[in-house]
């Protein structure tokens, strides 16, 4: 017997399909205060302000499919991403929209984001973020992730996008 036994829960749970979110953001001094969001104009999501990106494509690493995504989104080449966040959303009445969403910061880019078939984007302040037209996970994880907070957080949806129960947690590194 192995001194570190799998929780039997955790034996039969299969890998989320990892997905990634990128925010540009612009500081003044060590704060954050402005976050370009964009709104999505089509599919998973639709109607919401998120940041950009996506799925991985096969033999793609999460950093390479998230500078891919905001390239294609919103037109703009990420020079650095900082990860901020790990996010398992799970939604038990459609389990193919489970995924597991890694967060970024970019604070250098090429070009100025432009508006693509999916995505329209838009600078906001910080202390101003649309939270009633994103995701209703966004305003237990966004507030502390723009504070300079690392956050895991898992989140499970019923019908209607509402939240059932959530765990959302600040920790020192994010692993994975
Ligand atoms: P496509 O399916 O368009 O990628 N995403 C979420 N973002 C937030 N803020 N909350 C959620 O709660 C999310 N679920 C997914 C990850 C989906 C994009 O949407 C993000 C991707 O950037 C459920 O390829």
């Amino acid at each position: 017997m192995g001194s570190n036994p799998t929780p039997s829960a955790l034996k039969n749970m299969p890998q989320l399909r990892n997905a990634t979110l990128v925010f540009l953001i612009k500081r003044s001094g060590d704060k954050i205060d402005r976050v370009c969001l964009a709104m999505k104009k089509r599919g998973f999501g639709v109607n919401r302000w998120n940041g950009v990106g996506g799925k991985l494509n096969p033999g793609e690493s999460i950093e390479e499919a998230a500078v891919r995504e905001t390239e294609e989104e919103i037109g703009v080449r990420v020079r650095d991403l900082d990860k901020r966040a790990i996010l398992e959303f799970c939604f038990p009445h459609n389990p193919d929209w489970d995924q597991a969403v890694h967060v970024f910061f970019a604070e250098k880019w090429e070009g100025e984001p432009s508006e693509s078939e999916e995505m329209r984007p838009e600078w906001f302040e910080v202390s101003e973020l649309p939270f009633s037209e994103m995701w209703p996970d966004d305003e237990f994880w966004v507030p502390a992730v723009m504070n300079g907070k690392l956050v895991k957080a898992v989140f499970r949806f019923g019908e209607g996008d509402v939240i059932l129960d959530k765990t959302v947690t600040v920790v020192d590194k994010l692993l994975g």
